[in-house]
This record gives structure tokens, C-alpha cells and sequence, in this order.
């Protein structure tokens, strides 16, 4: 018997039909970054043929080198989100100031930040990249959009998400009912449903962390660090390490296989690598809605109140207590983890 896999779009219908408060609009500007998806994801798997890789020689905000695929994905979300009618206005890690809608666009009631092309320096050696996105009710009331909107807590977010392009493309999204996973049929043009209502385990065995840094981490991290390494069967460590070096990929084989990904604060980088906007939220957002957590050590992303556009946060996501045991070894607080590791759960009663 064959199964048929539902499409994004029915799915979305469903959604809409369980949920009633999930607006039309919103629906459709969800379908209009899976469009967007699959335009991105047909240059990614021919950048190896078409001479498209390589750098265009400017550089963006943050002084480093745009590649031409990240600027094919910001034009390609802009271009088709734009024609929707649904933005007030758009932020993107690659531009310094907001985005306005299109000319002759009408201004609507959302706002989208979002990274076109995460994980950019892996794009010549084929591996895995992904676009983030996150969708924000529109706060100011006149005129266009303007920073105020693009600059709200992650708490406040309507759904987020992100696209991987690797050995197979996948979207994945939450508006707060769970979190979706679908696989795009490139024969059909479709991405179908293939996993429902993903839920992150409460403990993993991996962790995900550029160890190259170790030298310039606070002792909090490197203690941290040192633990998941020692042998203990009976708290089933070590654990493995695996880090891509995409946020995205590493991001989400934790969510499928339970774990924790780490870029904390550093000498070198003192509020850590990642955006708040365009990376951390988001996927804080998909974390704990798959049942997971996501903090910058010592608070909760989500509530996080970004006051600029391209601010960084330290970043720990992953399994929930994977994530709280990370949070009581940067806080020096990790003689609380040690004693309760085996009746799994972390005690805090410091
Ligand atoms: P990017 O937005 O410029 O691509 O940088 C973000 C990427 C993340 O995908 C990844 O987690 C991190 O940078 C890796 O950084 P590092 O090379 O310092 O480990
Ligand atoms: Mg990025």
C-alpha cells in the first residue's frame, strides 16, 4: 500500500482548519518562503556546475566576504516575499539596515527577519546550508515598518523555521502548534510531510561546539567541556562530538537525535558569534516548541530584548537538560549537575 505524504500547502490548510486563529495570510506568506525555498535550493544544488560560486568581492555588514549564493538567496526571499502584500517590513543578516517592502507594495501586517544563507563558508565544499527565518506581528501603526518591528523578543514570534539544502532539502517551521518537517520531491516541486511533530529527547549524547575556541572560553565552558568528555557509563558519558560548522545542520540533527549545540561568549567574542535576530530566535523558537531549550547561559533566548539589528547573543540549544547543565557549568554552579546526573534530571538547589 502506498502512503500518500501530504504537501506543505494541504498541511498548511489543515492547520488553518484546527487552529482558526492561524490567519489566511499568514499561510500564504509561509507558502511564499517554501517558493522562495525551492528557488534557493535549485541554485544550491547547481552551484557546482554554473560558475556561481565564488566571492562577488563585496563585503557585508559584518566585513566578511558575500558569496554570490547568499546574495541569490536575500534577493530571492525579498523578491518573492515582497510581491505578497503581507510585510510591513524585512531584516536580513546580510543588510545593515532594514529592508522596506517593494515600491508599489502594499504595507502589511508582518514582519520576516531572516539569515538567506546561513553557513555561507561551507558553500564550496558542498556541505550542508541553511536559510532561518522568524515571523513577527507588525508593532508600529503608520506608514511603513521601521526597526521597531524588526526589533521584538523572540517570545513574540508567529512561526520560524528554517530551510537545510544537503543531501536532501528540508523545511521546517513551527507557528507555535508543534513543530513540522517536510522534505522537498524534487520531481513533484513539493515539499511533503515527513516529519510530524517533531520532538526533541529530553537528553542527548551529542554535543556541537567549535572546540577550536577552547583557549579563548571562559573556565565555566571548558569545565563544561571537559565533563561531557570524562568516561562515566553510568551517566553515559562521553558524549560524541559532531559539529558541521552549519548552524543549521547541526542544529538539526540535534532536534532528530537529541544533544546540544554551543557558541558561547569567548575572549575573542565576548557576546559570542551568532544573531539574535536572524538565528538565535528562530531557532529557539523550533527548540522548545520540538520540547527543547535554548538560553544564552543564563537566560532564555526568547526573552531576550534585542536592541539592535545584527546584536549577537551566546547561544545554547538543544535537549532541555543537556541545555540546563550546560547553563549550571557557565554559571559555576555545576556541582548541581554532577550529583543528579543518574536520577535524570538536574537539580538546582543551589
Ligand atoms: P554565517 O551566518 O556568517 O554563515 O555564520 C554563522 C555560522 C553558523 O552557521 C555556524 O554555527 C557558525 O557560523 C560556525 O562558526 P565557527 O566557524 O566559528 O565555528
Ligand atoms: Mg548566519
Amino acid at each position: 500500500m502506498t502512503r500518500q505524504a501530504l504537501t506543505l500547502s494541504q498541511h498548511l490548510l489543515q492547520m488553518e482548519r484546527e487552529h482558526p486563529r492561524a490567519k489566511g495570510e499568514f499561510t500564504d506568506l509561509l507558502s511564499h518562503i517554501a517558493l522562495a525555498a525551492k528557488t534557493i535550493n535549485r541554485e544550491v544544488v547547481r552551484a557546482g556546475l554554473v560558475d556561481i560560486l565564488g566571492y562577488t568581492g563585496a563585503e557585508n555588514v559584518h566585513g566578511e566576504k558575500v558569496q554570490k549564493l547568499d546574495q541569490f538567496a536575500r534577493d530571492a526571499i525579498y523578491r518573492i516575499l515582497g510581491q505578497t502584500g503581507q510585510l510591513a517590513v524585512l531584516a536580513s543578516e546580510e543588510d545593515e539596515d532594514v529592508i522596506p517592502v517593494p515600491p508599489g507594495q502594499p504595507v502589511g501586517r508582518y514582519v520576516v527577519n531572516f539569515d538567506p544563507l546561513d553557513g555561507s563558508s561551507n558553500i564550496n565544499a558542498n556541505v550542508n546550508i541553511g536559510t532561518i527565518f522568524s515571523i513577527l506581528p507588525r508593532i508600529t501603526t503608520e506608514g511603513s515598518g521601521t526597526v521597531r518591528d524588526c526589533l521584538q523578543a523572540g517570545r513574540r514570534q508567529l512561526a520560524a523555521g528554517y530551510v537545510m539544502y544537503g543531501s536532501s532539502t528540508m523545511l521546517v517551521y513551527t507557528t507555535g502548534h508543534g513543530v513540522h518537517g517536510f522534505t522537498f520531491e524534487p520531481s513533484l516541486g513539493e515539499f511533503l510531510l515527513s516529519h510530524p511533530d517533531i520532538r526533541i529527547p529530553a537528553r542527548g549524547r551529542i554535543y556541537s561546539v567549535n572546540e577550536g575556541n577552547y583557549a579563548h572560553w571562559t573556565e565555566g565552558v571548558k569545565r563544561y567541556v571537559d565533563w561531557l568528555k570524562m568516561d562515566d557509563r553510568e551517566t553515559g558519558r562521553p558524549h560524541s562530538s559532531r559539529y558541521v560548522g552549519s548552524l543549521v545542520a547541526d542544529f538539526h540533527r540535534n532536534l532528530l537525535y537529541g544533544g546540544v549545540f554551543l557558541y558561547p561568549a569567548d575572549r575573542k567574542s565576548p557576546q559570542g558569534k551568532l544573531r539574535v535576530l536572524y538565528e538565535c530566535a528562530p531557532l529557539a523558537m523550533v527548540a522548545e516548541q520540538a520540547g527543547g531549550s535554548a538560553s544564552d547561559g543564563v537566560r532564555r533566548i526568547l526573552d531576550l530584548e534585542p536592541t539592535s539589528l545584527h546584536e549577537k547573543t551566546p547561544f545554547l540549544v538543544g535537549s532541555p537538560q543537556d541545555v540546563r547543565e550546560a547553563e549550571l557549568f557557565i554559571q559555576e554552579r555545576h556541582q548541581a549537575v554532577t550529583a543528579d546526573r543518574r536520577l535524570n534530571h538536574v537539580r538546582v538547589d543551589l
